[in-house]
């Protein structure tokens, strides 16, 4: 069952994983470098069993940062609350205000102005995506060339989307998400950092290289909304599905997901949960939540922990 890979390397993890005093100060158990290998061929996907995962968040926030937006409140809009945690934050820092994250949340979406003002993460993946900063030389001074930010960037994913129709056999199909100079503005670096992938034999083959990766809590979204990107994107271009590889940087699992872990390596895989698109959208941009459906999908009971922020 595909779902081995990942309970094999969470006993791994668990058993042998190097103790880490990280930034969240809560303390993981880690791992350097990890591969796991789904076939998305004929719907599969790879949805864990062992536990419900609500996959429509995931595929939320996919939606989201196809839109190039970067501010919680459209999520919020949609009750997906995975974002919220770091506006919060700052909010009650810069404040003083003890907000509860319900009423923050009721506040982001009655109030627009309020949302532009703390809603926003900063130029994280949407804006990374679909509008990668560009520059022109404006002129020059006594100490060389002065640059003007161009009003529209680079849409890395509708470039993507040609270059896999025009150009299948290039080796250069990649998302990248991790502007070096941008960083700092960022409520939390990329994650899932950058995707690669390859079009063989009339299928695509997409790759993602998640630098960091929560394997209790994070990484059923990552994996589900990666492999949902792939399916877009091939029918977008007039592919098939092929493999999904997902590899890891530091791949942990925090020390107070201990229940977690136990129950979760209790638990057997079981069935072959398969993803539809219902509707081939007009393009990659053009898809909605209402697209996608999960089907033969009999999970065992959700298992929660808390996140580390
Ligand atoms: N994390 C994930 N997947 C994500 C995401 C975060 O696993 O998509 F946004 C986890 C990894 C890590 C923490 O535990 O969140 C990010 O912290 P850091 O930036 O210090 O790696």
């Amino acid at each position: 069952h595909y779902e081995q890979q990942y309970l094999d390397l969470m006993r791994r993890i668990w058993t042998e994983g190097t103790v880490q005093h990280d930034r969240t100060g809560v303390g993981t158990k880690a791992l350097f470098g990890a591969q796991m290998r789904f076939s998305l061929a004929d719907d599969a996907i790879p949805l864990l069993t062992t536990k419900r995962v609500f996959w429509k968040t995931a595929a939320r926030e996919m939606l989201w940062f196809l839109t190039g937006n970067t501010n919680i409140r459209p999520l919020l809009v949609n009750k997906v609350r995975i974002w919220t945690d770091w506006p919060l934050a700052h909010y009650r820092q810069e404040t003083g205000d003890d907000i509860s994250q319900d009423d923050f949340e009721a506040r982001i979406v009655a109030d627009e102005e309020f949302a532009l003002k703390w809603g926003d993460l900063g130029p994280v993946y949407g804006k990374q995506w679909t509008d990668w900063p560009r520059y022109e030389q404006s002129g020059s001074d006594s100490e060389g060339p002065l640059y003007r930010r161009l009003s529209q960037g680079i849409n890395q994913v509708a470039a993507l989307v040609e270059s896999l129709k025009n150009n299948p056999a290039s080796r250069r199909h990649i998302i990248e998400g991790w502007n070096v100079a941008e960083l700092d503005q960022m409520a939390l670096p990329p994650c899932h950092k950058t995707y690669q992938f390859q079009v063989a034999d009339g299928k695509l083959n997409g790759l993602l290289f998640q630098r960091s990766c929560d394997l209790g809590l994070g990484f059923a979204f990552n994996v589900f909304s990666a492999s949902l990107l792939i399916r877009m994107l091939a029918q977008q271009a007039g592919l098939q599905p092929g493999d999904f590889i997902w590899q890891g940087g530091d791949v942990h699992l925090y020390i107070n997901h201990a229940e977690l872990v136990e129950e979760q390596l209790s638990r057997t895989p079981s069935g072959a949960p398969k993803l539809r698109i219902l509707r081939k959208a007009d393009s990659i941009f053009d898809y909605s939540i209402e697209d996608f459906a999960v089907e033969d999908y009999v999970p065992q009971a959700h298992i929660s922990a808390p996140v580390a922020v």
